[in-house]
């Protein structure tokens, strides 16, 4: 177990190493319980940092030292010093070699980090500090190094990979074999990858468009294979994207994705092998849904972007991480907007970070996209850094423009090949490429918290001036109590009393990006003949979040003229936000709940206008989720969060229920599956519809769902229909429908998960028995971070309604449940803790429990660095 009080790490006391790793050979021998791994290391003294010869010290976590020699003498144990996580070497001479032999029990391994076992299979995972559990190693990314490994097994594992090109294989004693891959690339351990296994592949070629073939091979169990189809699609499409958007061409003659059920991500983007879970590879039209295709098209084009944005150019130090991160969930944003509807993947990108960086930000862990410290990295690897960290991106694609920004990335990627480099290289070539002044702009890397622009206006009707009052603010956060203020795009249109844009300069633009960058500032805009509608932060321009006093009516002209896609979504979040507040004060005063008429007109203009087009109708269907209501309000009453939000859904369904039921009866048709843009659409709204429908308790609507459900050839109708059937209340219909699902699939862990999820997320039906159970079901594996997510995670994070019911038997619940799996996987224990930290923004009793549970989880002792780290900082 780890100390007490783990040790907290700052940007500030960055060096540079002491050594260089030239190259790295090692040796497998794979044994569950007793793995040999063989270490011969070429190092070589930094003389950047003296000419002196400190010792050289290594990390290493959980491993057996069998042997250590320098230059081909061994070290008897007086000669190194062995501590707890790392080992202490005298160095003589500049360059010498080093040998070393660890012992490691892959079998044993449930924490996911290092080399370990899922169903049988050998599988790694370094980033960010995986590979010291494999052997000592000075485990930085700034250290870079070419690797060869030789991986020996038995031949029942006829698969043995590794990074870069297969140069060597054959036959050894005892019904074993080996194979030895080398590459050509320095990289640093954390890039490492070994897989061995009995696996099936398909293969598929690739010419790069400088005619390279590259060989694709995607790895699964046998039982899998017919689900590979969609990723090497979405593989090759990657491939071609990042060669026409960017410049950058595949560099080794292989490129391997193998699929593993035991993750405790997406994927990792190990040089030339990546590995994914399952759950974001594998996908067939009867068992994976629209999102799940568009997931893995995402998480592919993620993990092959991260070949440039982080393998050929990689972090200097893990603090900035938000260097790979944020540029590459940028780089995947834009690629999956060109593949679907670029408006759907912005409107669901927003929702990811309303919902849940936003309270990231106003929580106990709130960082800045560069933290200063950190006890456990991998807490880091958080939306903030990733998703505000693109957004960050996205504010300097919007600031120095389209072409500037591919001059920059040029610029930036040749600059740095094969170098670790820093967020502040990254902000240097897009300035120096642009000519643009990001000084001001690079306080987005140093302060956390959600900036809050305040906007008002006036208008000159005599002299036709607009002016736009800009006023912007920061929360303080932990660690920063003032901020500085922050250069914030502000992509803002005016709009007429016919809904029409109004020309905002000679040039006859209308829609400016206003450089805000002084706490008060004032917009004046000239020649404007009547008072206009300000449409403002057009498709979000900056991770903001934004108040000005719209009125309900303006809301509704917004929803129906805005020529701005993605706000006139937003206009409708923001009309049905209105209408939950006043909600919410009707339920707290022990009024009667009343529909709101202008928003149940508003959407039946959505489902009525003729101009939209069917994903962004959905879209706007769609109620704010409880968490963003929760977001929006100082202080969290979550049961007329949820009073309010069912009451609003239940009367749209009454109100609209003609016209919804129109859509679903127009949409309702038999035809093949296709993970198309327009077919997605069509299903969405579809299934927006159902689950408004079964709400009315009809028996008409609850036979349209048995019947999708009964009869669909795909998934995405299949789990919409049974999700809206186990909503629906009615505790016959649900329980049959998941009786019959489960008959059908319980053999197909990623459909079963679905199961799972279904169940613990419901509102209706999720309820903290319903979960107790769910984890004693015999095909539950504490070991299996899907099946954690999909049975806890889906309740306390997804759940608002059940997780917040009561009187805090779920945190508790939470807590004795991450206290247990802390022990198991401290990764995953440490993400699941989370909505129990934020239990300042609650109202009093909520607030109490919550608190509570969390301190008990602390009380529990013996916590992991990843747990403690959150857990001490959510009570501190
Ligand atoms: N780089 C990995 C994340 C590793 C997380 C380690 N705790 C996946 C990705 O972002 O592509
Ligand atoms: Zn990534």
């Amino acid at each position: 177990m780890k100390d007490a009080q783990p040790r907290t790490i700052y940007l500030k006391d960055y060096r540079a190493p002491d050594y260089w790793i030239d190259e790295t050979h090692l040796t497998f021998d794979l044994q569950p319980d007793a793995t040999l791994v063989e270490s011969r290391l070429k190092v070589r003294r930094n003389l950047d940092q003296g000419n002196d010869l400190p010792k050289l010290v290594l990390d290493g976590v959980e491993l057996e030292l069998v042997s250590v020699a320098i230059d081909g003498q061994s070290l008897s144990a007086d000669e190194y010093v062995l501590y707890d996580e790392s080992l202490e070497l005298p160095v003589s001479r500049p360059a010498f070699e080093l040998q070393i032999l660890t012992r490691i029990k892959p079998e044993s391994n449930t924490s996911l980090e290092g080399l370990y076992l899922s169903n049988g299979m050998y599988c790694t995972q370094c980033e960010a500090e995986g590979f010291r559990k494999i052997t000592f190693y000075p485990d930085r990314p700034d250290v870079m190094s070419r690797f060869t490994t030789k991986v020996i097994a038995p031949r029942s594992y006829p698969v043995l990979l590794s990074n870069g090109n297969d140069i060597e294989r054959g036959e050894l004693d005892n019904d074993r074999h080996f194979v030895t891959w080398q590459d050509p690339f320095p990289k640093p351990s954390y890039l490492f990858a070994l897989v061995a296994g009995d696996l099936e592949h398909v293969d598929e070629t690739f010419t790069t468009k400088n005619g390279r073939e590259v060989k694709l091979q995607l790895f699964t169990e046998p039982r899998n294979i017919h689900k590979c189809d969609h990723a090497m699609r979405s593989l090759k499409h990657s491939m071609r994207w990042d060669e026409e958007v960017y410049g950058r061409e595949y560099d080794l003659d292989i490129f391997m994705i193998v699929a593993v059920d035991h993750f405790n991500m997406g994927a990792m983007e190990n040089k030339g092998l990546n590995i994914f879970n399952s759950s974001c590879v594998l996908a067939s039209p009867e068992t994976a849904t629209d999102a799940a295709f568009q997931r893995i098209e995402a998480i592919v084009g993620h993990e092959y972007f991260h070949n440039w944005s982080g393998n050929r150019v990689t972090c200097r130090d893990w603090f900035q991480l938000s260097l790979k991160e944020g540029f590459t969930v940028f780089r995947d944003a834009e690629f999956s907007a060109d593949m679907n509807s670029a408006a759907v993947k912005r409107i669901e990108d927003v929702v990811l970070l309303r919902a849940s960086q936003f309270a990231e930000d106003a929580g106990p862990m709130a960082h800045p996209i560069r933290p200063e410290s950190y006890m456990e990295i991998s807490n880091f690897y958080t939306l903030t850094v990733y998703e505000k960290g693109a957004e960050v991106v996205r504010m300097i694609h919007n600031i120095v423009g389209k072409e500037a920004f591919r001059k920059g990335s040029d610029l930036y990627f040749d600059r740095h090949d094969g170098q670790a480099a820093t967020c502040e290289d990254f902000v240097a070539a897009m300035e120096e490429a642009s000519g643009k002044d990001l000084e001001q702009f690079r306080n987005w890397y140093n302060q956390a918290g959600t900036p809050l622009l305040e906007v008002s206006d006036s208008f000159d009707e005599q002299k036709s001036e607009y002016h736009l009052h800009v006023k912007q603010s920061c929360p303080p956060t932990p660690g920063q109590k003032e901020k500085q203020p922050f250069h914030i795009p502000f992509a803002i249109g005016l709009l007429d009393s016919a809904g029409k844009d109004i020309p905002l300069n000679a040039q006859g633009d209308t829609q400016l990006v206003l450089d805000v960058t002084q706490t008060e500032q004032t917009f004046s805009f000239d020649g404007v003949g009547e008072r206009p509608l300000p449409s403002l932060l057009r498709g979000f321009s900056a991770p903001v979040k934004l108040r000005y006093d719209y009125s309900a009516e303006q809301l509704a002209f917004l929803m129906s003229h805005d020529s701005d896609g993605f706000n006139r979504w937003d206009a409708g979040q923001r009309l049905a936000l209105l209408v939950l507040e006043d909600l919410q004060a009707a339920y707290r005063a022990g009024e009667q709940l009343v529909l709101d008429t202008r928003l149940a007109d508003a959407y039946r203009a959505v489902l009525e206008a003729d101009d939209l087009d069917l994903a962004v109708r959905a879209k706007m269907l769609e109620l704010p989720a409880e968490q963003i209501i929760a977001e929006s309000s100082d202080a969290i009453d979550a049961e007329a969060i949820i009073a309010a939000r069912s009451f609003l859904k239940q009367a749209l369904a009454e109100a609209l229920e003609p016209q919804l039921s129109n859509w679903y009866t127009r949409l309702d048709v038999e035809k093949p599956y296709s993970p198309s843009s327009a077919d997605i659409a069509e299903r969405s709204l579809k299934n927006t519809c159902l689950a408004y429908l079964v709400l009315l308790q009809k028996p008409e609507y609850r036979t349209l769902a048995n019947k999708q459900f009964a009869q669909s050839g795909n998934m995405t109708d299949c789990a919409a229909a049974l999700a809206a059937l186990v909503n629906s209340g009615d505790e016959v219909l649900s329980r049959s429908a998941l009786d019959a699902f489960y008959e059908k699939w319980q053999e197909d862990p990623l459909v079963f998960d679905q199961w799972l999820a279904i169940q613990a997320g419901s509102a209706r039906f999720g309820t903290l028995q319903r979960v107790r159970d769910l984890l004693e079901h015999p095909a539950f594996e504490l070991t299996s971070p899907n099946k954690v997510r999909s049975v806890v995670g889906a309740f306390a994070m997804r759940n608002f309604t059940q997780f917040h019911a009561g009187e805090g038997e779920g945190f508790d619940f939470l807590a004795d449940f991450v206290i247990r799996l802390d022990k198991v996987n401290p990764q995953i224990a440490a993400r699941l803790v989370t909505p129990i930290t934020r239990w300042r923004k609650y109202q009093s009793p909520m607030q109490e429990f919550m608190h509570a549970s969390l301190a008990r989880v602390m009380a529990a002792g013996n916590l992991s660095k990843d747990l403690y780290e959150v857990v001490s900082k959510g009570l501190a």
